[in-house]
């Protein structure tokens, strides 16, 4: 039995990459573009040889990218929308540009769409097509560089491509043009031919073919598209590599029929849905090869051996050894470099944990114990077994406080005292409000100096006194930035926290964090999840200080500002011993406390952010659907129903499509809802109306991804149209997200603009 892993991640184990991205030329100019390839060329090398050392079979190349792989694939099938083939950007320049913009040598292009892969946290970049999209095969495939480039190393490799259906699936026609993506296949299928006979020139054995769109409901359109797409590949015969086809991050049980026959392998999520396995074996071709998933690309837990060798065995005892393959559930992407990286990690914890490097090794051992017996790794398993009994045992992941509190929770816990048009009315006795009160969603710009601060603070360079007194000079200025502003409700400007999740993290029981572990989530952009190893509490109170000393300093209301129990589940690497509601529901209690605690130190508005609720939904509709937004609504509400009618609950999400989620997002109850509109059609917010939504809504009214700053009428435009569908008395004005990335001088300058707008609103409507 061979192993293989799916994907490594990129970043390196000091995020090399990020720096050398953010270095070379287009971005900060200290680096040449040549030190950037050369750097990115290191670093693969540098990820195959890990895996190499680790005895695995199937060596993934073609999975790096500069900054997304989907990304790669754009300019590899020549689908590079016609705004970026400009002269003057070479291939290089013009990947950045499509990843992030481009405004240089009067050349101003905004980057492509980016969109969320699956329910990761990760984002690829959006295929965005013509209605006479042609593809054309580069000239230096990176998939088939890259692999010529392993072989060069003497390292033999599996080169990784994304499929054709599911390359055309998750792409969208361009602006103004209405092409259905899928449409174009067959213009799109004798370039992967073409592709796939190169990488077998160049000496591929094997191709892992990703398309994982079969765990989605798929339209009748995209799922006949894999008939074709793949009968065609099978009628390429030796001429062309075999083809792994290859899922993930659900189970294909209801696209068995899209499954192709005569294809060599079929890899399967037996992680994530285990109980696919005998449904998919039954549905394979007479020879193909089952990839069985059995190592976790999505979280950070030592694999249990005994459990991953009996469903690789599971799937022996039916296909025999030569059609089974162990691998890892997904690419590794979503997963940190190397734990060897922790050394502040309390060894009793580190023990529980494997990252991409460690996972390699544990997947060679599995192949091994099923091909050889389980005495040719008997130290290694029992071992691993240790380490499951240790965790299973240790007084660490088990409070009973906290048991036993979640067994108290009564249905009255879920509700505010009274229904809104009673709280609202208290509310604005005590706020006092104008109409159309504007506000910002939380964040100031996090400037260098910030950091460095808190660097220094880390490194125990200053003292926490010292930390402090500065944070709250951030705190004053920021407030008085919005006193000059004429912001209505303030925020403290969060100059206190990293990252909105690994903050809380860091502050609550139940929680380990690390100080390497960092996972990409766009372009050269990660995020360091905290990890969530037992029953979670909160100490102490985690945000009241920093807020207390705001309102101190304020003559305005004052917005209290928390990461909601979802986001802050989604966002960190769950538990995998006890189901995500339960990881939500204590983290809901522990939000409670803090809320309560805001409400008494004088905060009488306080937004609870729940960006990643969508992203949780499971991928498919249904009874699954149901179940994960009955509780993901339960814990927000239990985060946010302790206070009085007098206090306006917030909350914010990142994204706009509600189509699907209204009545979630309804059902949270939120006196204000701030949501991201700038970019989307204001019809969107017809659905608020049409429900007859009675709450109050902040549309974001200006985007703030980018750093240009929006004319006073663009955002007075935008306030026109959203009021063709709003209330006025329910509209709040504010910006799209938190301006953490912001630069001061932008994030001004547009404040000033969308103050001014509101400003108008508010005169004309008083006549
Ligand atoms: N936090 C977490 N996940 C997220 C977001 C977040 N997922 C979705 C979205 N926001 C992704 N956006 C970002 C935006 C900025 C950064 C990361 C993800 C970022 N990271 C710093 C970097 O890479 O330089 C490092 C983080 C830090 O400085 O603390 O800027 O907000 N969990
Ligand atoms: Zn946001």
């Amino acid at each position: 039995v061979q192993s293989a892993i799916l994907g490594f991640p990129r970043m390196g184990e000091l995020r090399d990459l990020k720096k050398a991205t953010e270095a070379s030329e287009d971005w900060g100019g200290k680096i040449s573009k040549s030190d950037l390839l050369t750097e990115a060329k290191r670093l693969r090398l540098a990820h195959w040889k890990i895996q190499q050392a680790a005895g695995v079979d199937s060596i993934p190349s073609g999975d790096f990218a500069l900054y997304d792989h989907v990304l790669n694939h754009i300019q590899d099938f020549g689908a590079v929308p016609p705004r970026y083939t400009k002269d003057g950007l070479d291939t290089v320049d013009q990947y950045f540009a499509m990843g992030r913009g481009h405004q240089k040598d009067g050349i101003d292009v905004p980057s492509l769409e980016m969109v969320k892969w699956f329910d990761s946290n990760y984002h690829y970049v959006k295929p965005t097509f013509q209605d006479n999209q042609t593809f054309s095969l580069a000239e230096t495939p990176k998939v088939v560089s890259d692999f010529l480039e392993a072989k060069e190393a003497g390292i033999k490799t599996r080169p990784v491509i994304v499929g054709p259906v599911t390359f055309l699936h998750l792409g969208k026609a361009d602006r103004e043009q209405s092409v259905d993506p899928i449409d174009l296949l067959e213009k799109l299928l004798p370039v992967y031919e073409q592709l796939l006979a190169k990488l077998k020139e160049a000496g591929a054995e094997t191709v892992q073919i990703d398309e994982p769109v079969l765990v989605f409901d798929l339209p009748a359109k995209s799922k006949n598209a894999f008939k074709p797409a793949y009968e065609k590949f099978a009628s390429l015969g030796a001429k062309i590599p075999n083809l792994v086809l290859t899922t993930y991050f659900g189970d294909i049980v209801h696209n068995l029929e899209a499954l192709p026959k005569d294809i060599y392998g079929v890899h399967v999520d037996l992680v994530r849905n285990p109980e696919q396995l005998d449904t998919v074996v039954g549905a394979l071709g007479p020879k193909t090869v089952l990839s069985a998933g059995v190592v976790d690309g999505r979280n950070i837990w030592k694999t249990n051996f005994k459990r991953a060798i009996e469903t690789v065995e599971a799937a022996i005892q039916k296909l025999g050894k030569d059609r089974v393959i162990a691998a890892t559930s997904s690419s590794l992407l979503h997963t940190p470099h190397t734990l060897a990286s922790e050394k502040k990690l309390d060894p009793e914890i580190a023990d529980w944990f494997s990252f991409a490097s460690e996972k390699a090794v544990e997947i060679a051992i599995i192949a091994k114990a099923v091909t050889e017996g389980p005495a040719a790794v008997r130290e290694q398993l029992e071992a691993n077994a240790k380490s499951m009994q240790a965790r299973a045992t240790s007084s660490r992941t088990n409070d009973p406080k906290v048991k036993e509190r979640q067994s108290k929770i009564t249905e009255q816990d879920y509700k505010r005292k009274n229904e809104f048009p009673a709280r609202i009315e208290q509310q604005q006795k005590k706020l006092n409000l104008p109409l159309f009160p504007t506000t910002t969603i939380g964040s100031f710009p996090q400037t260098k100096e910030i950091r460095g601060y808190r660097n220094k603070l880390t490194k125990g360079e200053i003292t926490a006194e010292q930390y402090d007194k500065y944070i709250e000079k951030e705190i004053q200025d920021n407030v008085k930035i919005q006193e000059e502003l004429g912001l209505d409700v303030f925020v403290h400007g969060e100059p206190e926290r990293n990252d909105m999740v690994q903050f809380f993290g860091e502050r609550l029981d139940g929680y380990a964090f690390t100080t390497h572990a960092w996972v990409q989530s766009y372009g050269s952009r990660c995020v360091r999840p905290p990890i969530i190893v037992g029953d979670i509490s909160r100490p102490a109170p985690m945000t009241v200080k920093e807020s207390k000393y705001a309102v101190s300093v304020s003559s305005k209301p004052m917005k209290g500002m928390l990461t909601g129990p979802v986001t802050c589940l989604r966002w960190s690497f769950p538990r995998d011993d006890v189901h995500q509601s339960v990881q939500a529901e204590q983290l809901g209690l522990a939000l409670r406390d803090e809320v309560i605690d805001l409400e008494k130190a004088g905060i009488d508005v306080i937004q609870i952010d729940e960006p990643a609720l969508r992203e949780g939904l499971p991928l498919r509709s249904g009874e699954e659907r149901t179940k994960y937004l009955d509780w993901a609504v339960k814990a927000f509400r239990l985060s946010a129903s302790g206070v009085e009618d007098a206090t306006q609950i917030h909350s914010h999400f990142c994204y706009s499509e509600f189509q699907d989620f209204f009545y979630a997002i309804a059902a949270l109850d939120a006196d204000v809802l701030s949501i991201e509109n700038s970019k989307s059609d204001a019809k969107l917010l017809k659905v608020f109306v049409d429900e007859a939504y009675p709450r109050h809504i902040g549309p974001g009214v200006y985007d703030i991804h980018s750093p240009r700053v929006p004319s006073e009428q663009e955002i007075k435009d935008r306030i026109a149209e959203m009021l063709q569908h709003l209330k006025p008395e329910q509209l709040w004005i504010d910006p799209d997200c938190g301006l953490k990335t912001r630069q001061w001088k932008e994030t001004k300058e547009a404040l000033i603009n969308m103050v001014n707008a509101a400003k108008a609103f508010r005169a004309q409507y008083a006549k």
